[in-house]
């Protein structure tokens, strides 16, 4: 068994009921042991020019899994998974109802035509690290170090699903716009 970790993201759709079915879908795979699933957080697109506060907003989650598929078997199922849940390849990092990357294969280098791991983006992106440290807090990403310290250094903008702005700020009050009631 060899312990991988996978990152979900969705912004097209029911989000959530997307990134859960996936989530079952994964447990239910021949060769696939699903350990656990992190909270699912709300996050800013990123486009190939940058955040877009004007997109769909992502939710990401990251599953951690023991399996005993190879990396690129692993891959397929993961897009098996993808296209049952509607994802249609567009524009690269364009909206879809279902992404999802293989973000470690155990402690595997692997680097051709079809896959690249440790996944090459996932260090620069709070939507994979901050769902991954919140389900293993001592985490590391092979080849960049702490999960904790990476996050730390690029800052976490994500939001938990259903929240408020950030982390620790109380909800709203409600304040009413047109002052007090008489
Ligand atoms: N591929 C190579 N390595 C991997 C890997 N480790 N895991 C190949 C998965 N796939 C891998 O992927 C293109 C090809 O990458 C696949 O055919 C596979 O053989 P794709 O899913 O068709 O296209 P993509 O996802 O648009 O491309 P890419 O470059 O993989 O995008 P990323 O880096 O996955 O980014 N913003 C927020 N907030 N949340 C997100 O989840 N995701 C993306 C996609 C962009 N912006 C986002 C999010
Ligand atoms: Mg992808």
């Amino acid at each position: 068994m060899t312990r991988a970790v996978v990152a979900l993201g969705a912004n097209l759709g029911d989000r959530e009921a997307t990134l859960l079915a996936a989530a079952r879908d994964l447990a239910a795979a021949e060769g696939v042991e699903l350990v656990a699933v992190s909270p699912l957080l709300d996050t800013v697109a990123v486009r190939v020019e940058g955040e877009d506060p004007d997109a769909p907003r992502y939710l990401n989650g990251v599953a951690l899994a023991e399996t005993t598929l190879s990396p690129h078997a692993l891959l397929d199922l993961l897009q098996a998974v993808e296209a049952r849940h509607g994802r249609v390849r567009g524009a690269r990092w364009g909206d879809r109802t279902l992404d999802i990357d293989l973000i470690l294969y155990g402690g595997r280098v692997v680097k051709d035509e079809r896959l690249t791991v440790p996944h090459p983006r996932a260090h620069e992106r709070d939507f994979v690290l901050s769902p991954w440290l919140a389900l293993d807090p001592s985490a590391v990403l092979m080849g960049h170090g702490r999960v904790e310290d990476l996050l730390r250094r690029i800052g976490d903008t994500t939001r938990p699903l259903g929240g408020a702005e950030s982390s620790g700020a109380p909800p709203s009050t409600g304040r009413a716009e047109g002052g007090e009631p008489a």
